[in-house]
């Protein structure tokens, strides 16, 4: 008998990656998209339209975490061996402009699923996976952080996925379900969404190299994060639901970087050497030079600035992840190196910016 997973957030990053994943194992993998009036099943439709696997061993339906009666239905219809809840409201800024809303996805779905497979009767046979996240730690300094570290969550994002974590625990214990967290780090791939820090500053290196703008307009250059790539991840959300019981997972690379870095890095890859002058709002990135022909016009241009409107009322300032749990007891480690994802990143977006704007 084939394996039946259902993945919630199927049409995001993660989700897209993690049906790839699974499809390659045998399984059949169903998953939940919300009605849109524009289409947004453009990181899976590549498997969509591959006729071998639609409504064959790939199946889509639509459902939303606010909607319990419609997850009921849906997981006692599946009956799915693997549930992998990665739908969310993902972004932390915007959660400080939709806090309720937030709570009610982020936090409450998780509990309608884990109510779901109670209600059906489902505790044997479900295993779930929940998406957990290093944001969880907030401004926790005992860096790097494991499983052990102190939760200080710092924006509605992060408190609404303490309750998610906590659920799954309390679900785990109270009905014996298998039932566990992965509180992974930061991940990012060419399929991140384009509000994301890292992806805005590959598209928007990409627009001002083909001198479509001026400027790339960042808020705190000083966070810095443990990047790792999406594909490595979605590999140890799997490993976490085959081990023998249900715990909570540390992913993780253990290296950092600052958003300074980031630039610097991506910068380097097309032959550019970026220099910061000035501080806080002031702070600028300049062009120091170019080894590339094509850029030699941007040297001593100013294509950094800082603005405001990308502050948050609270940040996390630094997150570094110890996933040595994850590296003994699931004999997974990342394969991508920070090098290798923003090469892939920046490739990319210069590949996409062509493409969009100048072939017809
Ligand atoms: P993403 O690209 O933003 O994808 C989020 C997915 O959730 C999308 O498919 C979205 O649908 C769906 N969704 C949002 N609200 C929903 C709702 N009310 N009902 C049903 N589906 C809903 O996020 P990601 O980067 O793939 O991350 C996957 C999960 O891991 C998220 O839960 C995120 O919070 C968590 N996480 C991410 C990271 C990271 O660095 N990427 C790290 C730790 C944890 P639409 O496509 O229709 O918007
Ligand atoms: O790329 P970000 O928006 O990701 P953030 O806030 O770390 O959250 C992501 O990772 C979490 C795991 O730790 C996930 F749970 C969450 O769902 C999401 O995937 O911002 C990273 C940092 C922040 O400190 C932010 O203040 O970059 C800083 N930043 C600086 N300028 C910016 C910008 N972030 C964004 N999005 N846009 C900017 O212009």
């Amino acid at each position: 008998m084939k394996k039946i997973a259902l993945i919630t957030g199927i049409t995001g990053q993660d989700g897209s990656y993690l049906a790839e994943l699974l499809l390659n194992k045998g399984y059949v993998v169903h998953g939940v998209k919300r009605r849109s009036s524009m289409f947004n099943t453009q990181r899976i439709d590549h498997i969509f339209e591959n006729l071998k696997l639609q409504n064959k061993r790939f199946f889509l339906h639509f459902g939303d975490l606010i909607d319990s009666s419609n997850i009921i239905r849906l997981i006692s219809e599946i009956r799915p061996n693997e549930i992998y809840n990665l739908a969310a409201m993902s972004h932390v800024k915007v959660s400080f402009e939709i806090p309720e809303y937030v709570a009610n996805t982020d936090a409450i779905g998780t509990l309608r699923i884990l109510e779901a497979i109670r209600i059906l009767g489902l505790e044997k046979k479900t295993r779930i996976y929940q998406a957990s996240t290093s944001e969880l730690y907030g401004n926790n300094m005992q860096i790097p952080l494991n499983e052990e570290s102190q939760f200080y969550p710092n924006s509605p994002y992060a408190v609404a996925k303490l309750y998610s974590y906590w659920i799954m625990i309390n679900y785990r214990k109270a009905y014996n379900i298998f039932a566990a967290n992965g509180i992974l780090f930061n991940h990012e791939s060419p399929r991140r969404g384009e509000t994301f820090v890292t992806r805005k500053i590959t598209i928007g290196i990409a627009k001002i190299l083909y001198g479509l703008n001026d400027k790339l307009y960042l808020g705190n250059l000083d966070a810095v994060r443990d990047w790792g790539h999406a594909k490595d991840y979605v590999d140890a959300m799997w490993r976490i639901l085959q081990h023998k019981n249900p715990q909570d997972w540390v992913i993780a690379t253990g290296l950092s970087y600052s958003i300074r870095e980031f630039l610097i890095a991506c910068l380097k890859k097309v032959g550019l050497i970026l220099g910061f002058r000035g501080k806080g709002l002031n702070e600028i990135g300049y062009v120091i030079s170019s080894k590339n022909e094509n850029y030699k016009h941007l040297v001593g241009k100013e294509i950094i600035n800082v603005s405001e409107k990308y502050f948050r009322p609270s940040d996390v300032n630094k997150l570094v992840g110890d996933a040595s749990k994850a590296r003994q007891k699931l004999d997974w480690k990342p394969k991508s190196s920070f090098d290798d994802l923003v090469e892939e990143m920046i490739t990319h977006d210069m590949q996409m910016i062509e493409k969009k704007y100048f072939k017809k």
